[in-house]
């Protein structure tokens, strides 16, 4: 590559190509950029400012809320509540919506995110990542956004990505044209384009689960399992959602967490619709990937709760079919 391309203009480029866009979505994913580069800031300075450790608060997940948390969250509201740009708000860790305070407009757009994925890493300084969706408002322009605005499917989705805290930061978005990795440049303070027009690679290297939950699966995913370790595939599991999804776009692979019988309270597996399963297959789709819960698209799910779990199967289009066709009971 030899052009430098700023995330900034890279957007503003995107925007440009749809004459009848006003700016606003432009805006809302800035916003969000630069959120990133603030919880970057703290991510790395988080360990020598002896910030880390746990609250003792527990999140509407039973978990426990590590102060970082608490600060990606207030970032993105702060930053996001008073522009006038959204409609209505969305956390996953805040149990109900977050409304635009009254003496703020309401805007038109909705925004959905986790602030922090793979929080319980943070001691450890493994990779973690911020994941958000913007969607269009369901209700009427003018009027303070309700939780219909945020339980919609992904196929409704306009933008989604994520903000990766690693050995570098990057941000990969996708505003359905393609998906484009950022790296920050910490000396500049701007993210980069480093990595244009992201697919995920037809021969896939990973597979990625938390096998130490082998014997709660279903007789399926266990097979399923089985026919991916006789292919000779790897087996690389971070357990930050973000990180994972990160090495299987650019390396190819499938993560999936499926349903398991450990919990009876998580009949569904762990991850959740809305605020990590949708974005995050918004971008395998548009990266020639696929998504699925095991039986259907995740993107066609229509939530029906906030905090809804659903497993989860992501990455190559393949393995995503073959899994399907386990769980189906035809295995090729
Ligand atoms: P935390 O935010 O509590 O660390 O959970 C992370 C996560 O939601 C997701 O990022 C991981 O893929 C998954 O949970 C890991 O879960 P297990 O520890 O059960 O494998």
């Amino acid at each position: 590559m030899d052009k430098v391309i700023t995330i900034e203009r890279h957007i503003l480029r995107q925007q440009q190509m749809h004459p009848e866009a006003t700016g606003t979505l432009t805006s809302i994913l800035y916003d969000i950029a630069l959120a990133g580069k603030m919880i970057a800031r703290e991510t790395t300075r988080a360990a020598l400012e002896e910030i880390l450790g746990l609250t003792g608060r527990f999140n509407v997940q039973g978990e426990e809320v590590a102060k970082l948390d608490d600060y990606a969250n207030a970032a993105i509201v702060r930053l996001n509540q008073f522009t006038g740009r959204l409609a209505v708000m969305g956390s996953e860790e805040i149990d109900d919506i977050i409304p635009i305070p009254d003496e703020y407009p309401a805007g038109r757009y909705v925004l959905l995110f986790d602030p922090l994925d793979g929080s319980s890493n943070i001691d450890y300084s493994v990779s973690i990542g911020t994941i958000f969706s913007i969607l269009r408002r369901k209700s009427p322009d003018g009027t303070r956004g309700t939780v219909e605005d945020c339980l919609q499917s992904g196929r409704n989705i306009v933008a989604a990505g994520y903000v990766l805290y690693g050995p570098s930061t990057m941000m990969v978005y996708s505003s359905g044209n393609g998906v484009q990795g950022f790296t920050l440049d910490q000396t500049v303070g701007e993210f980069l384009l480093t990595h244009p027009d992201i697919t995920i690679p037809a021969k896939p290297k990973f597979y990625s689960v938390n096998q130490g939950y082998e014997r709660h699966w279903s007789r399926e995913i266990q097979e399923f399992t089985n026919c991916l370790q006789a292919r000779n595939m790897s087996l690389r599991y971070i357990g930050s959602l973000v990180a994972d999804f990160h090495r299987n776009l650019l390396g190819g692979g499938i993560f999936y967490y499926p349903a398991d019988t450990r919990d009876s309270k998580l009949p569904h597996g762990k991850l959740r619709l809305l605020y990590e399963a949708e974005p995050l297959s918004f971008l395998a789709e548009h990266a020639g990937g696929k998504a699925s819960d095991g039986k259907r698209p995740i993107l066609t799910i229509e939530p029906e709760k906030l905090h809804q779990r659903t497993p989860l199967f992501i990455g190559n289009k393949e393995l995503v079919e073959l899994a399907e066709a386990y769980i189906r009971g035809d295995k090729p």
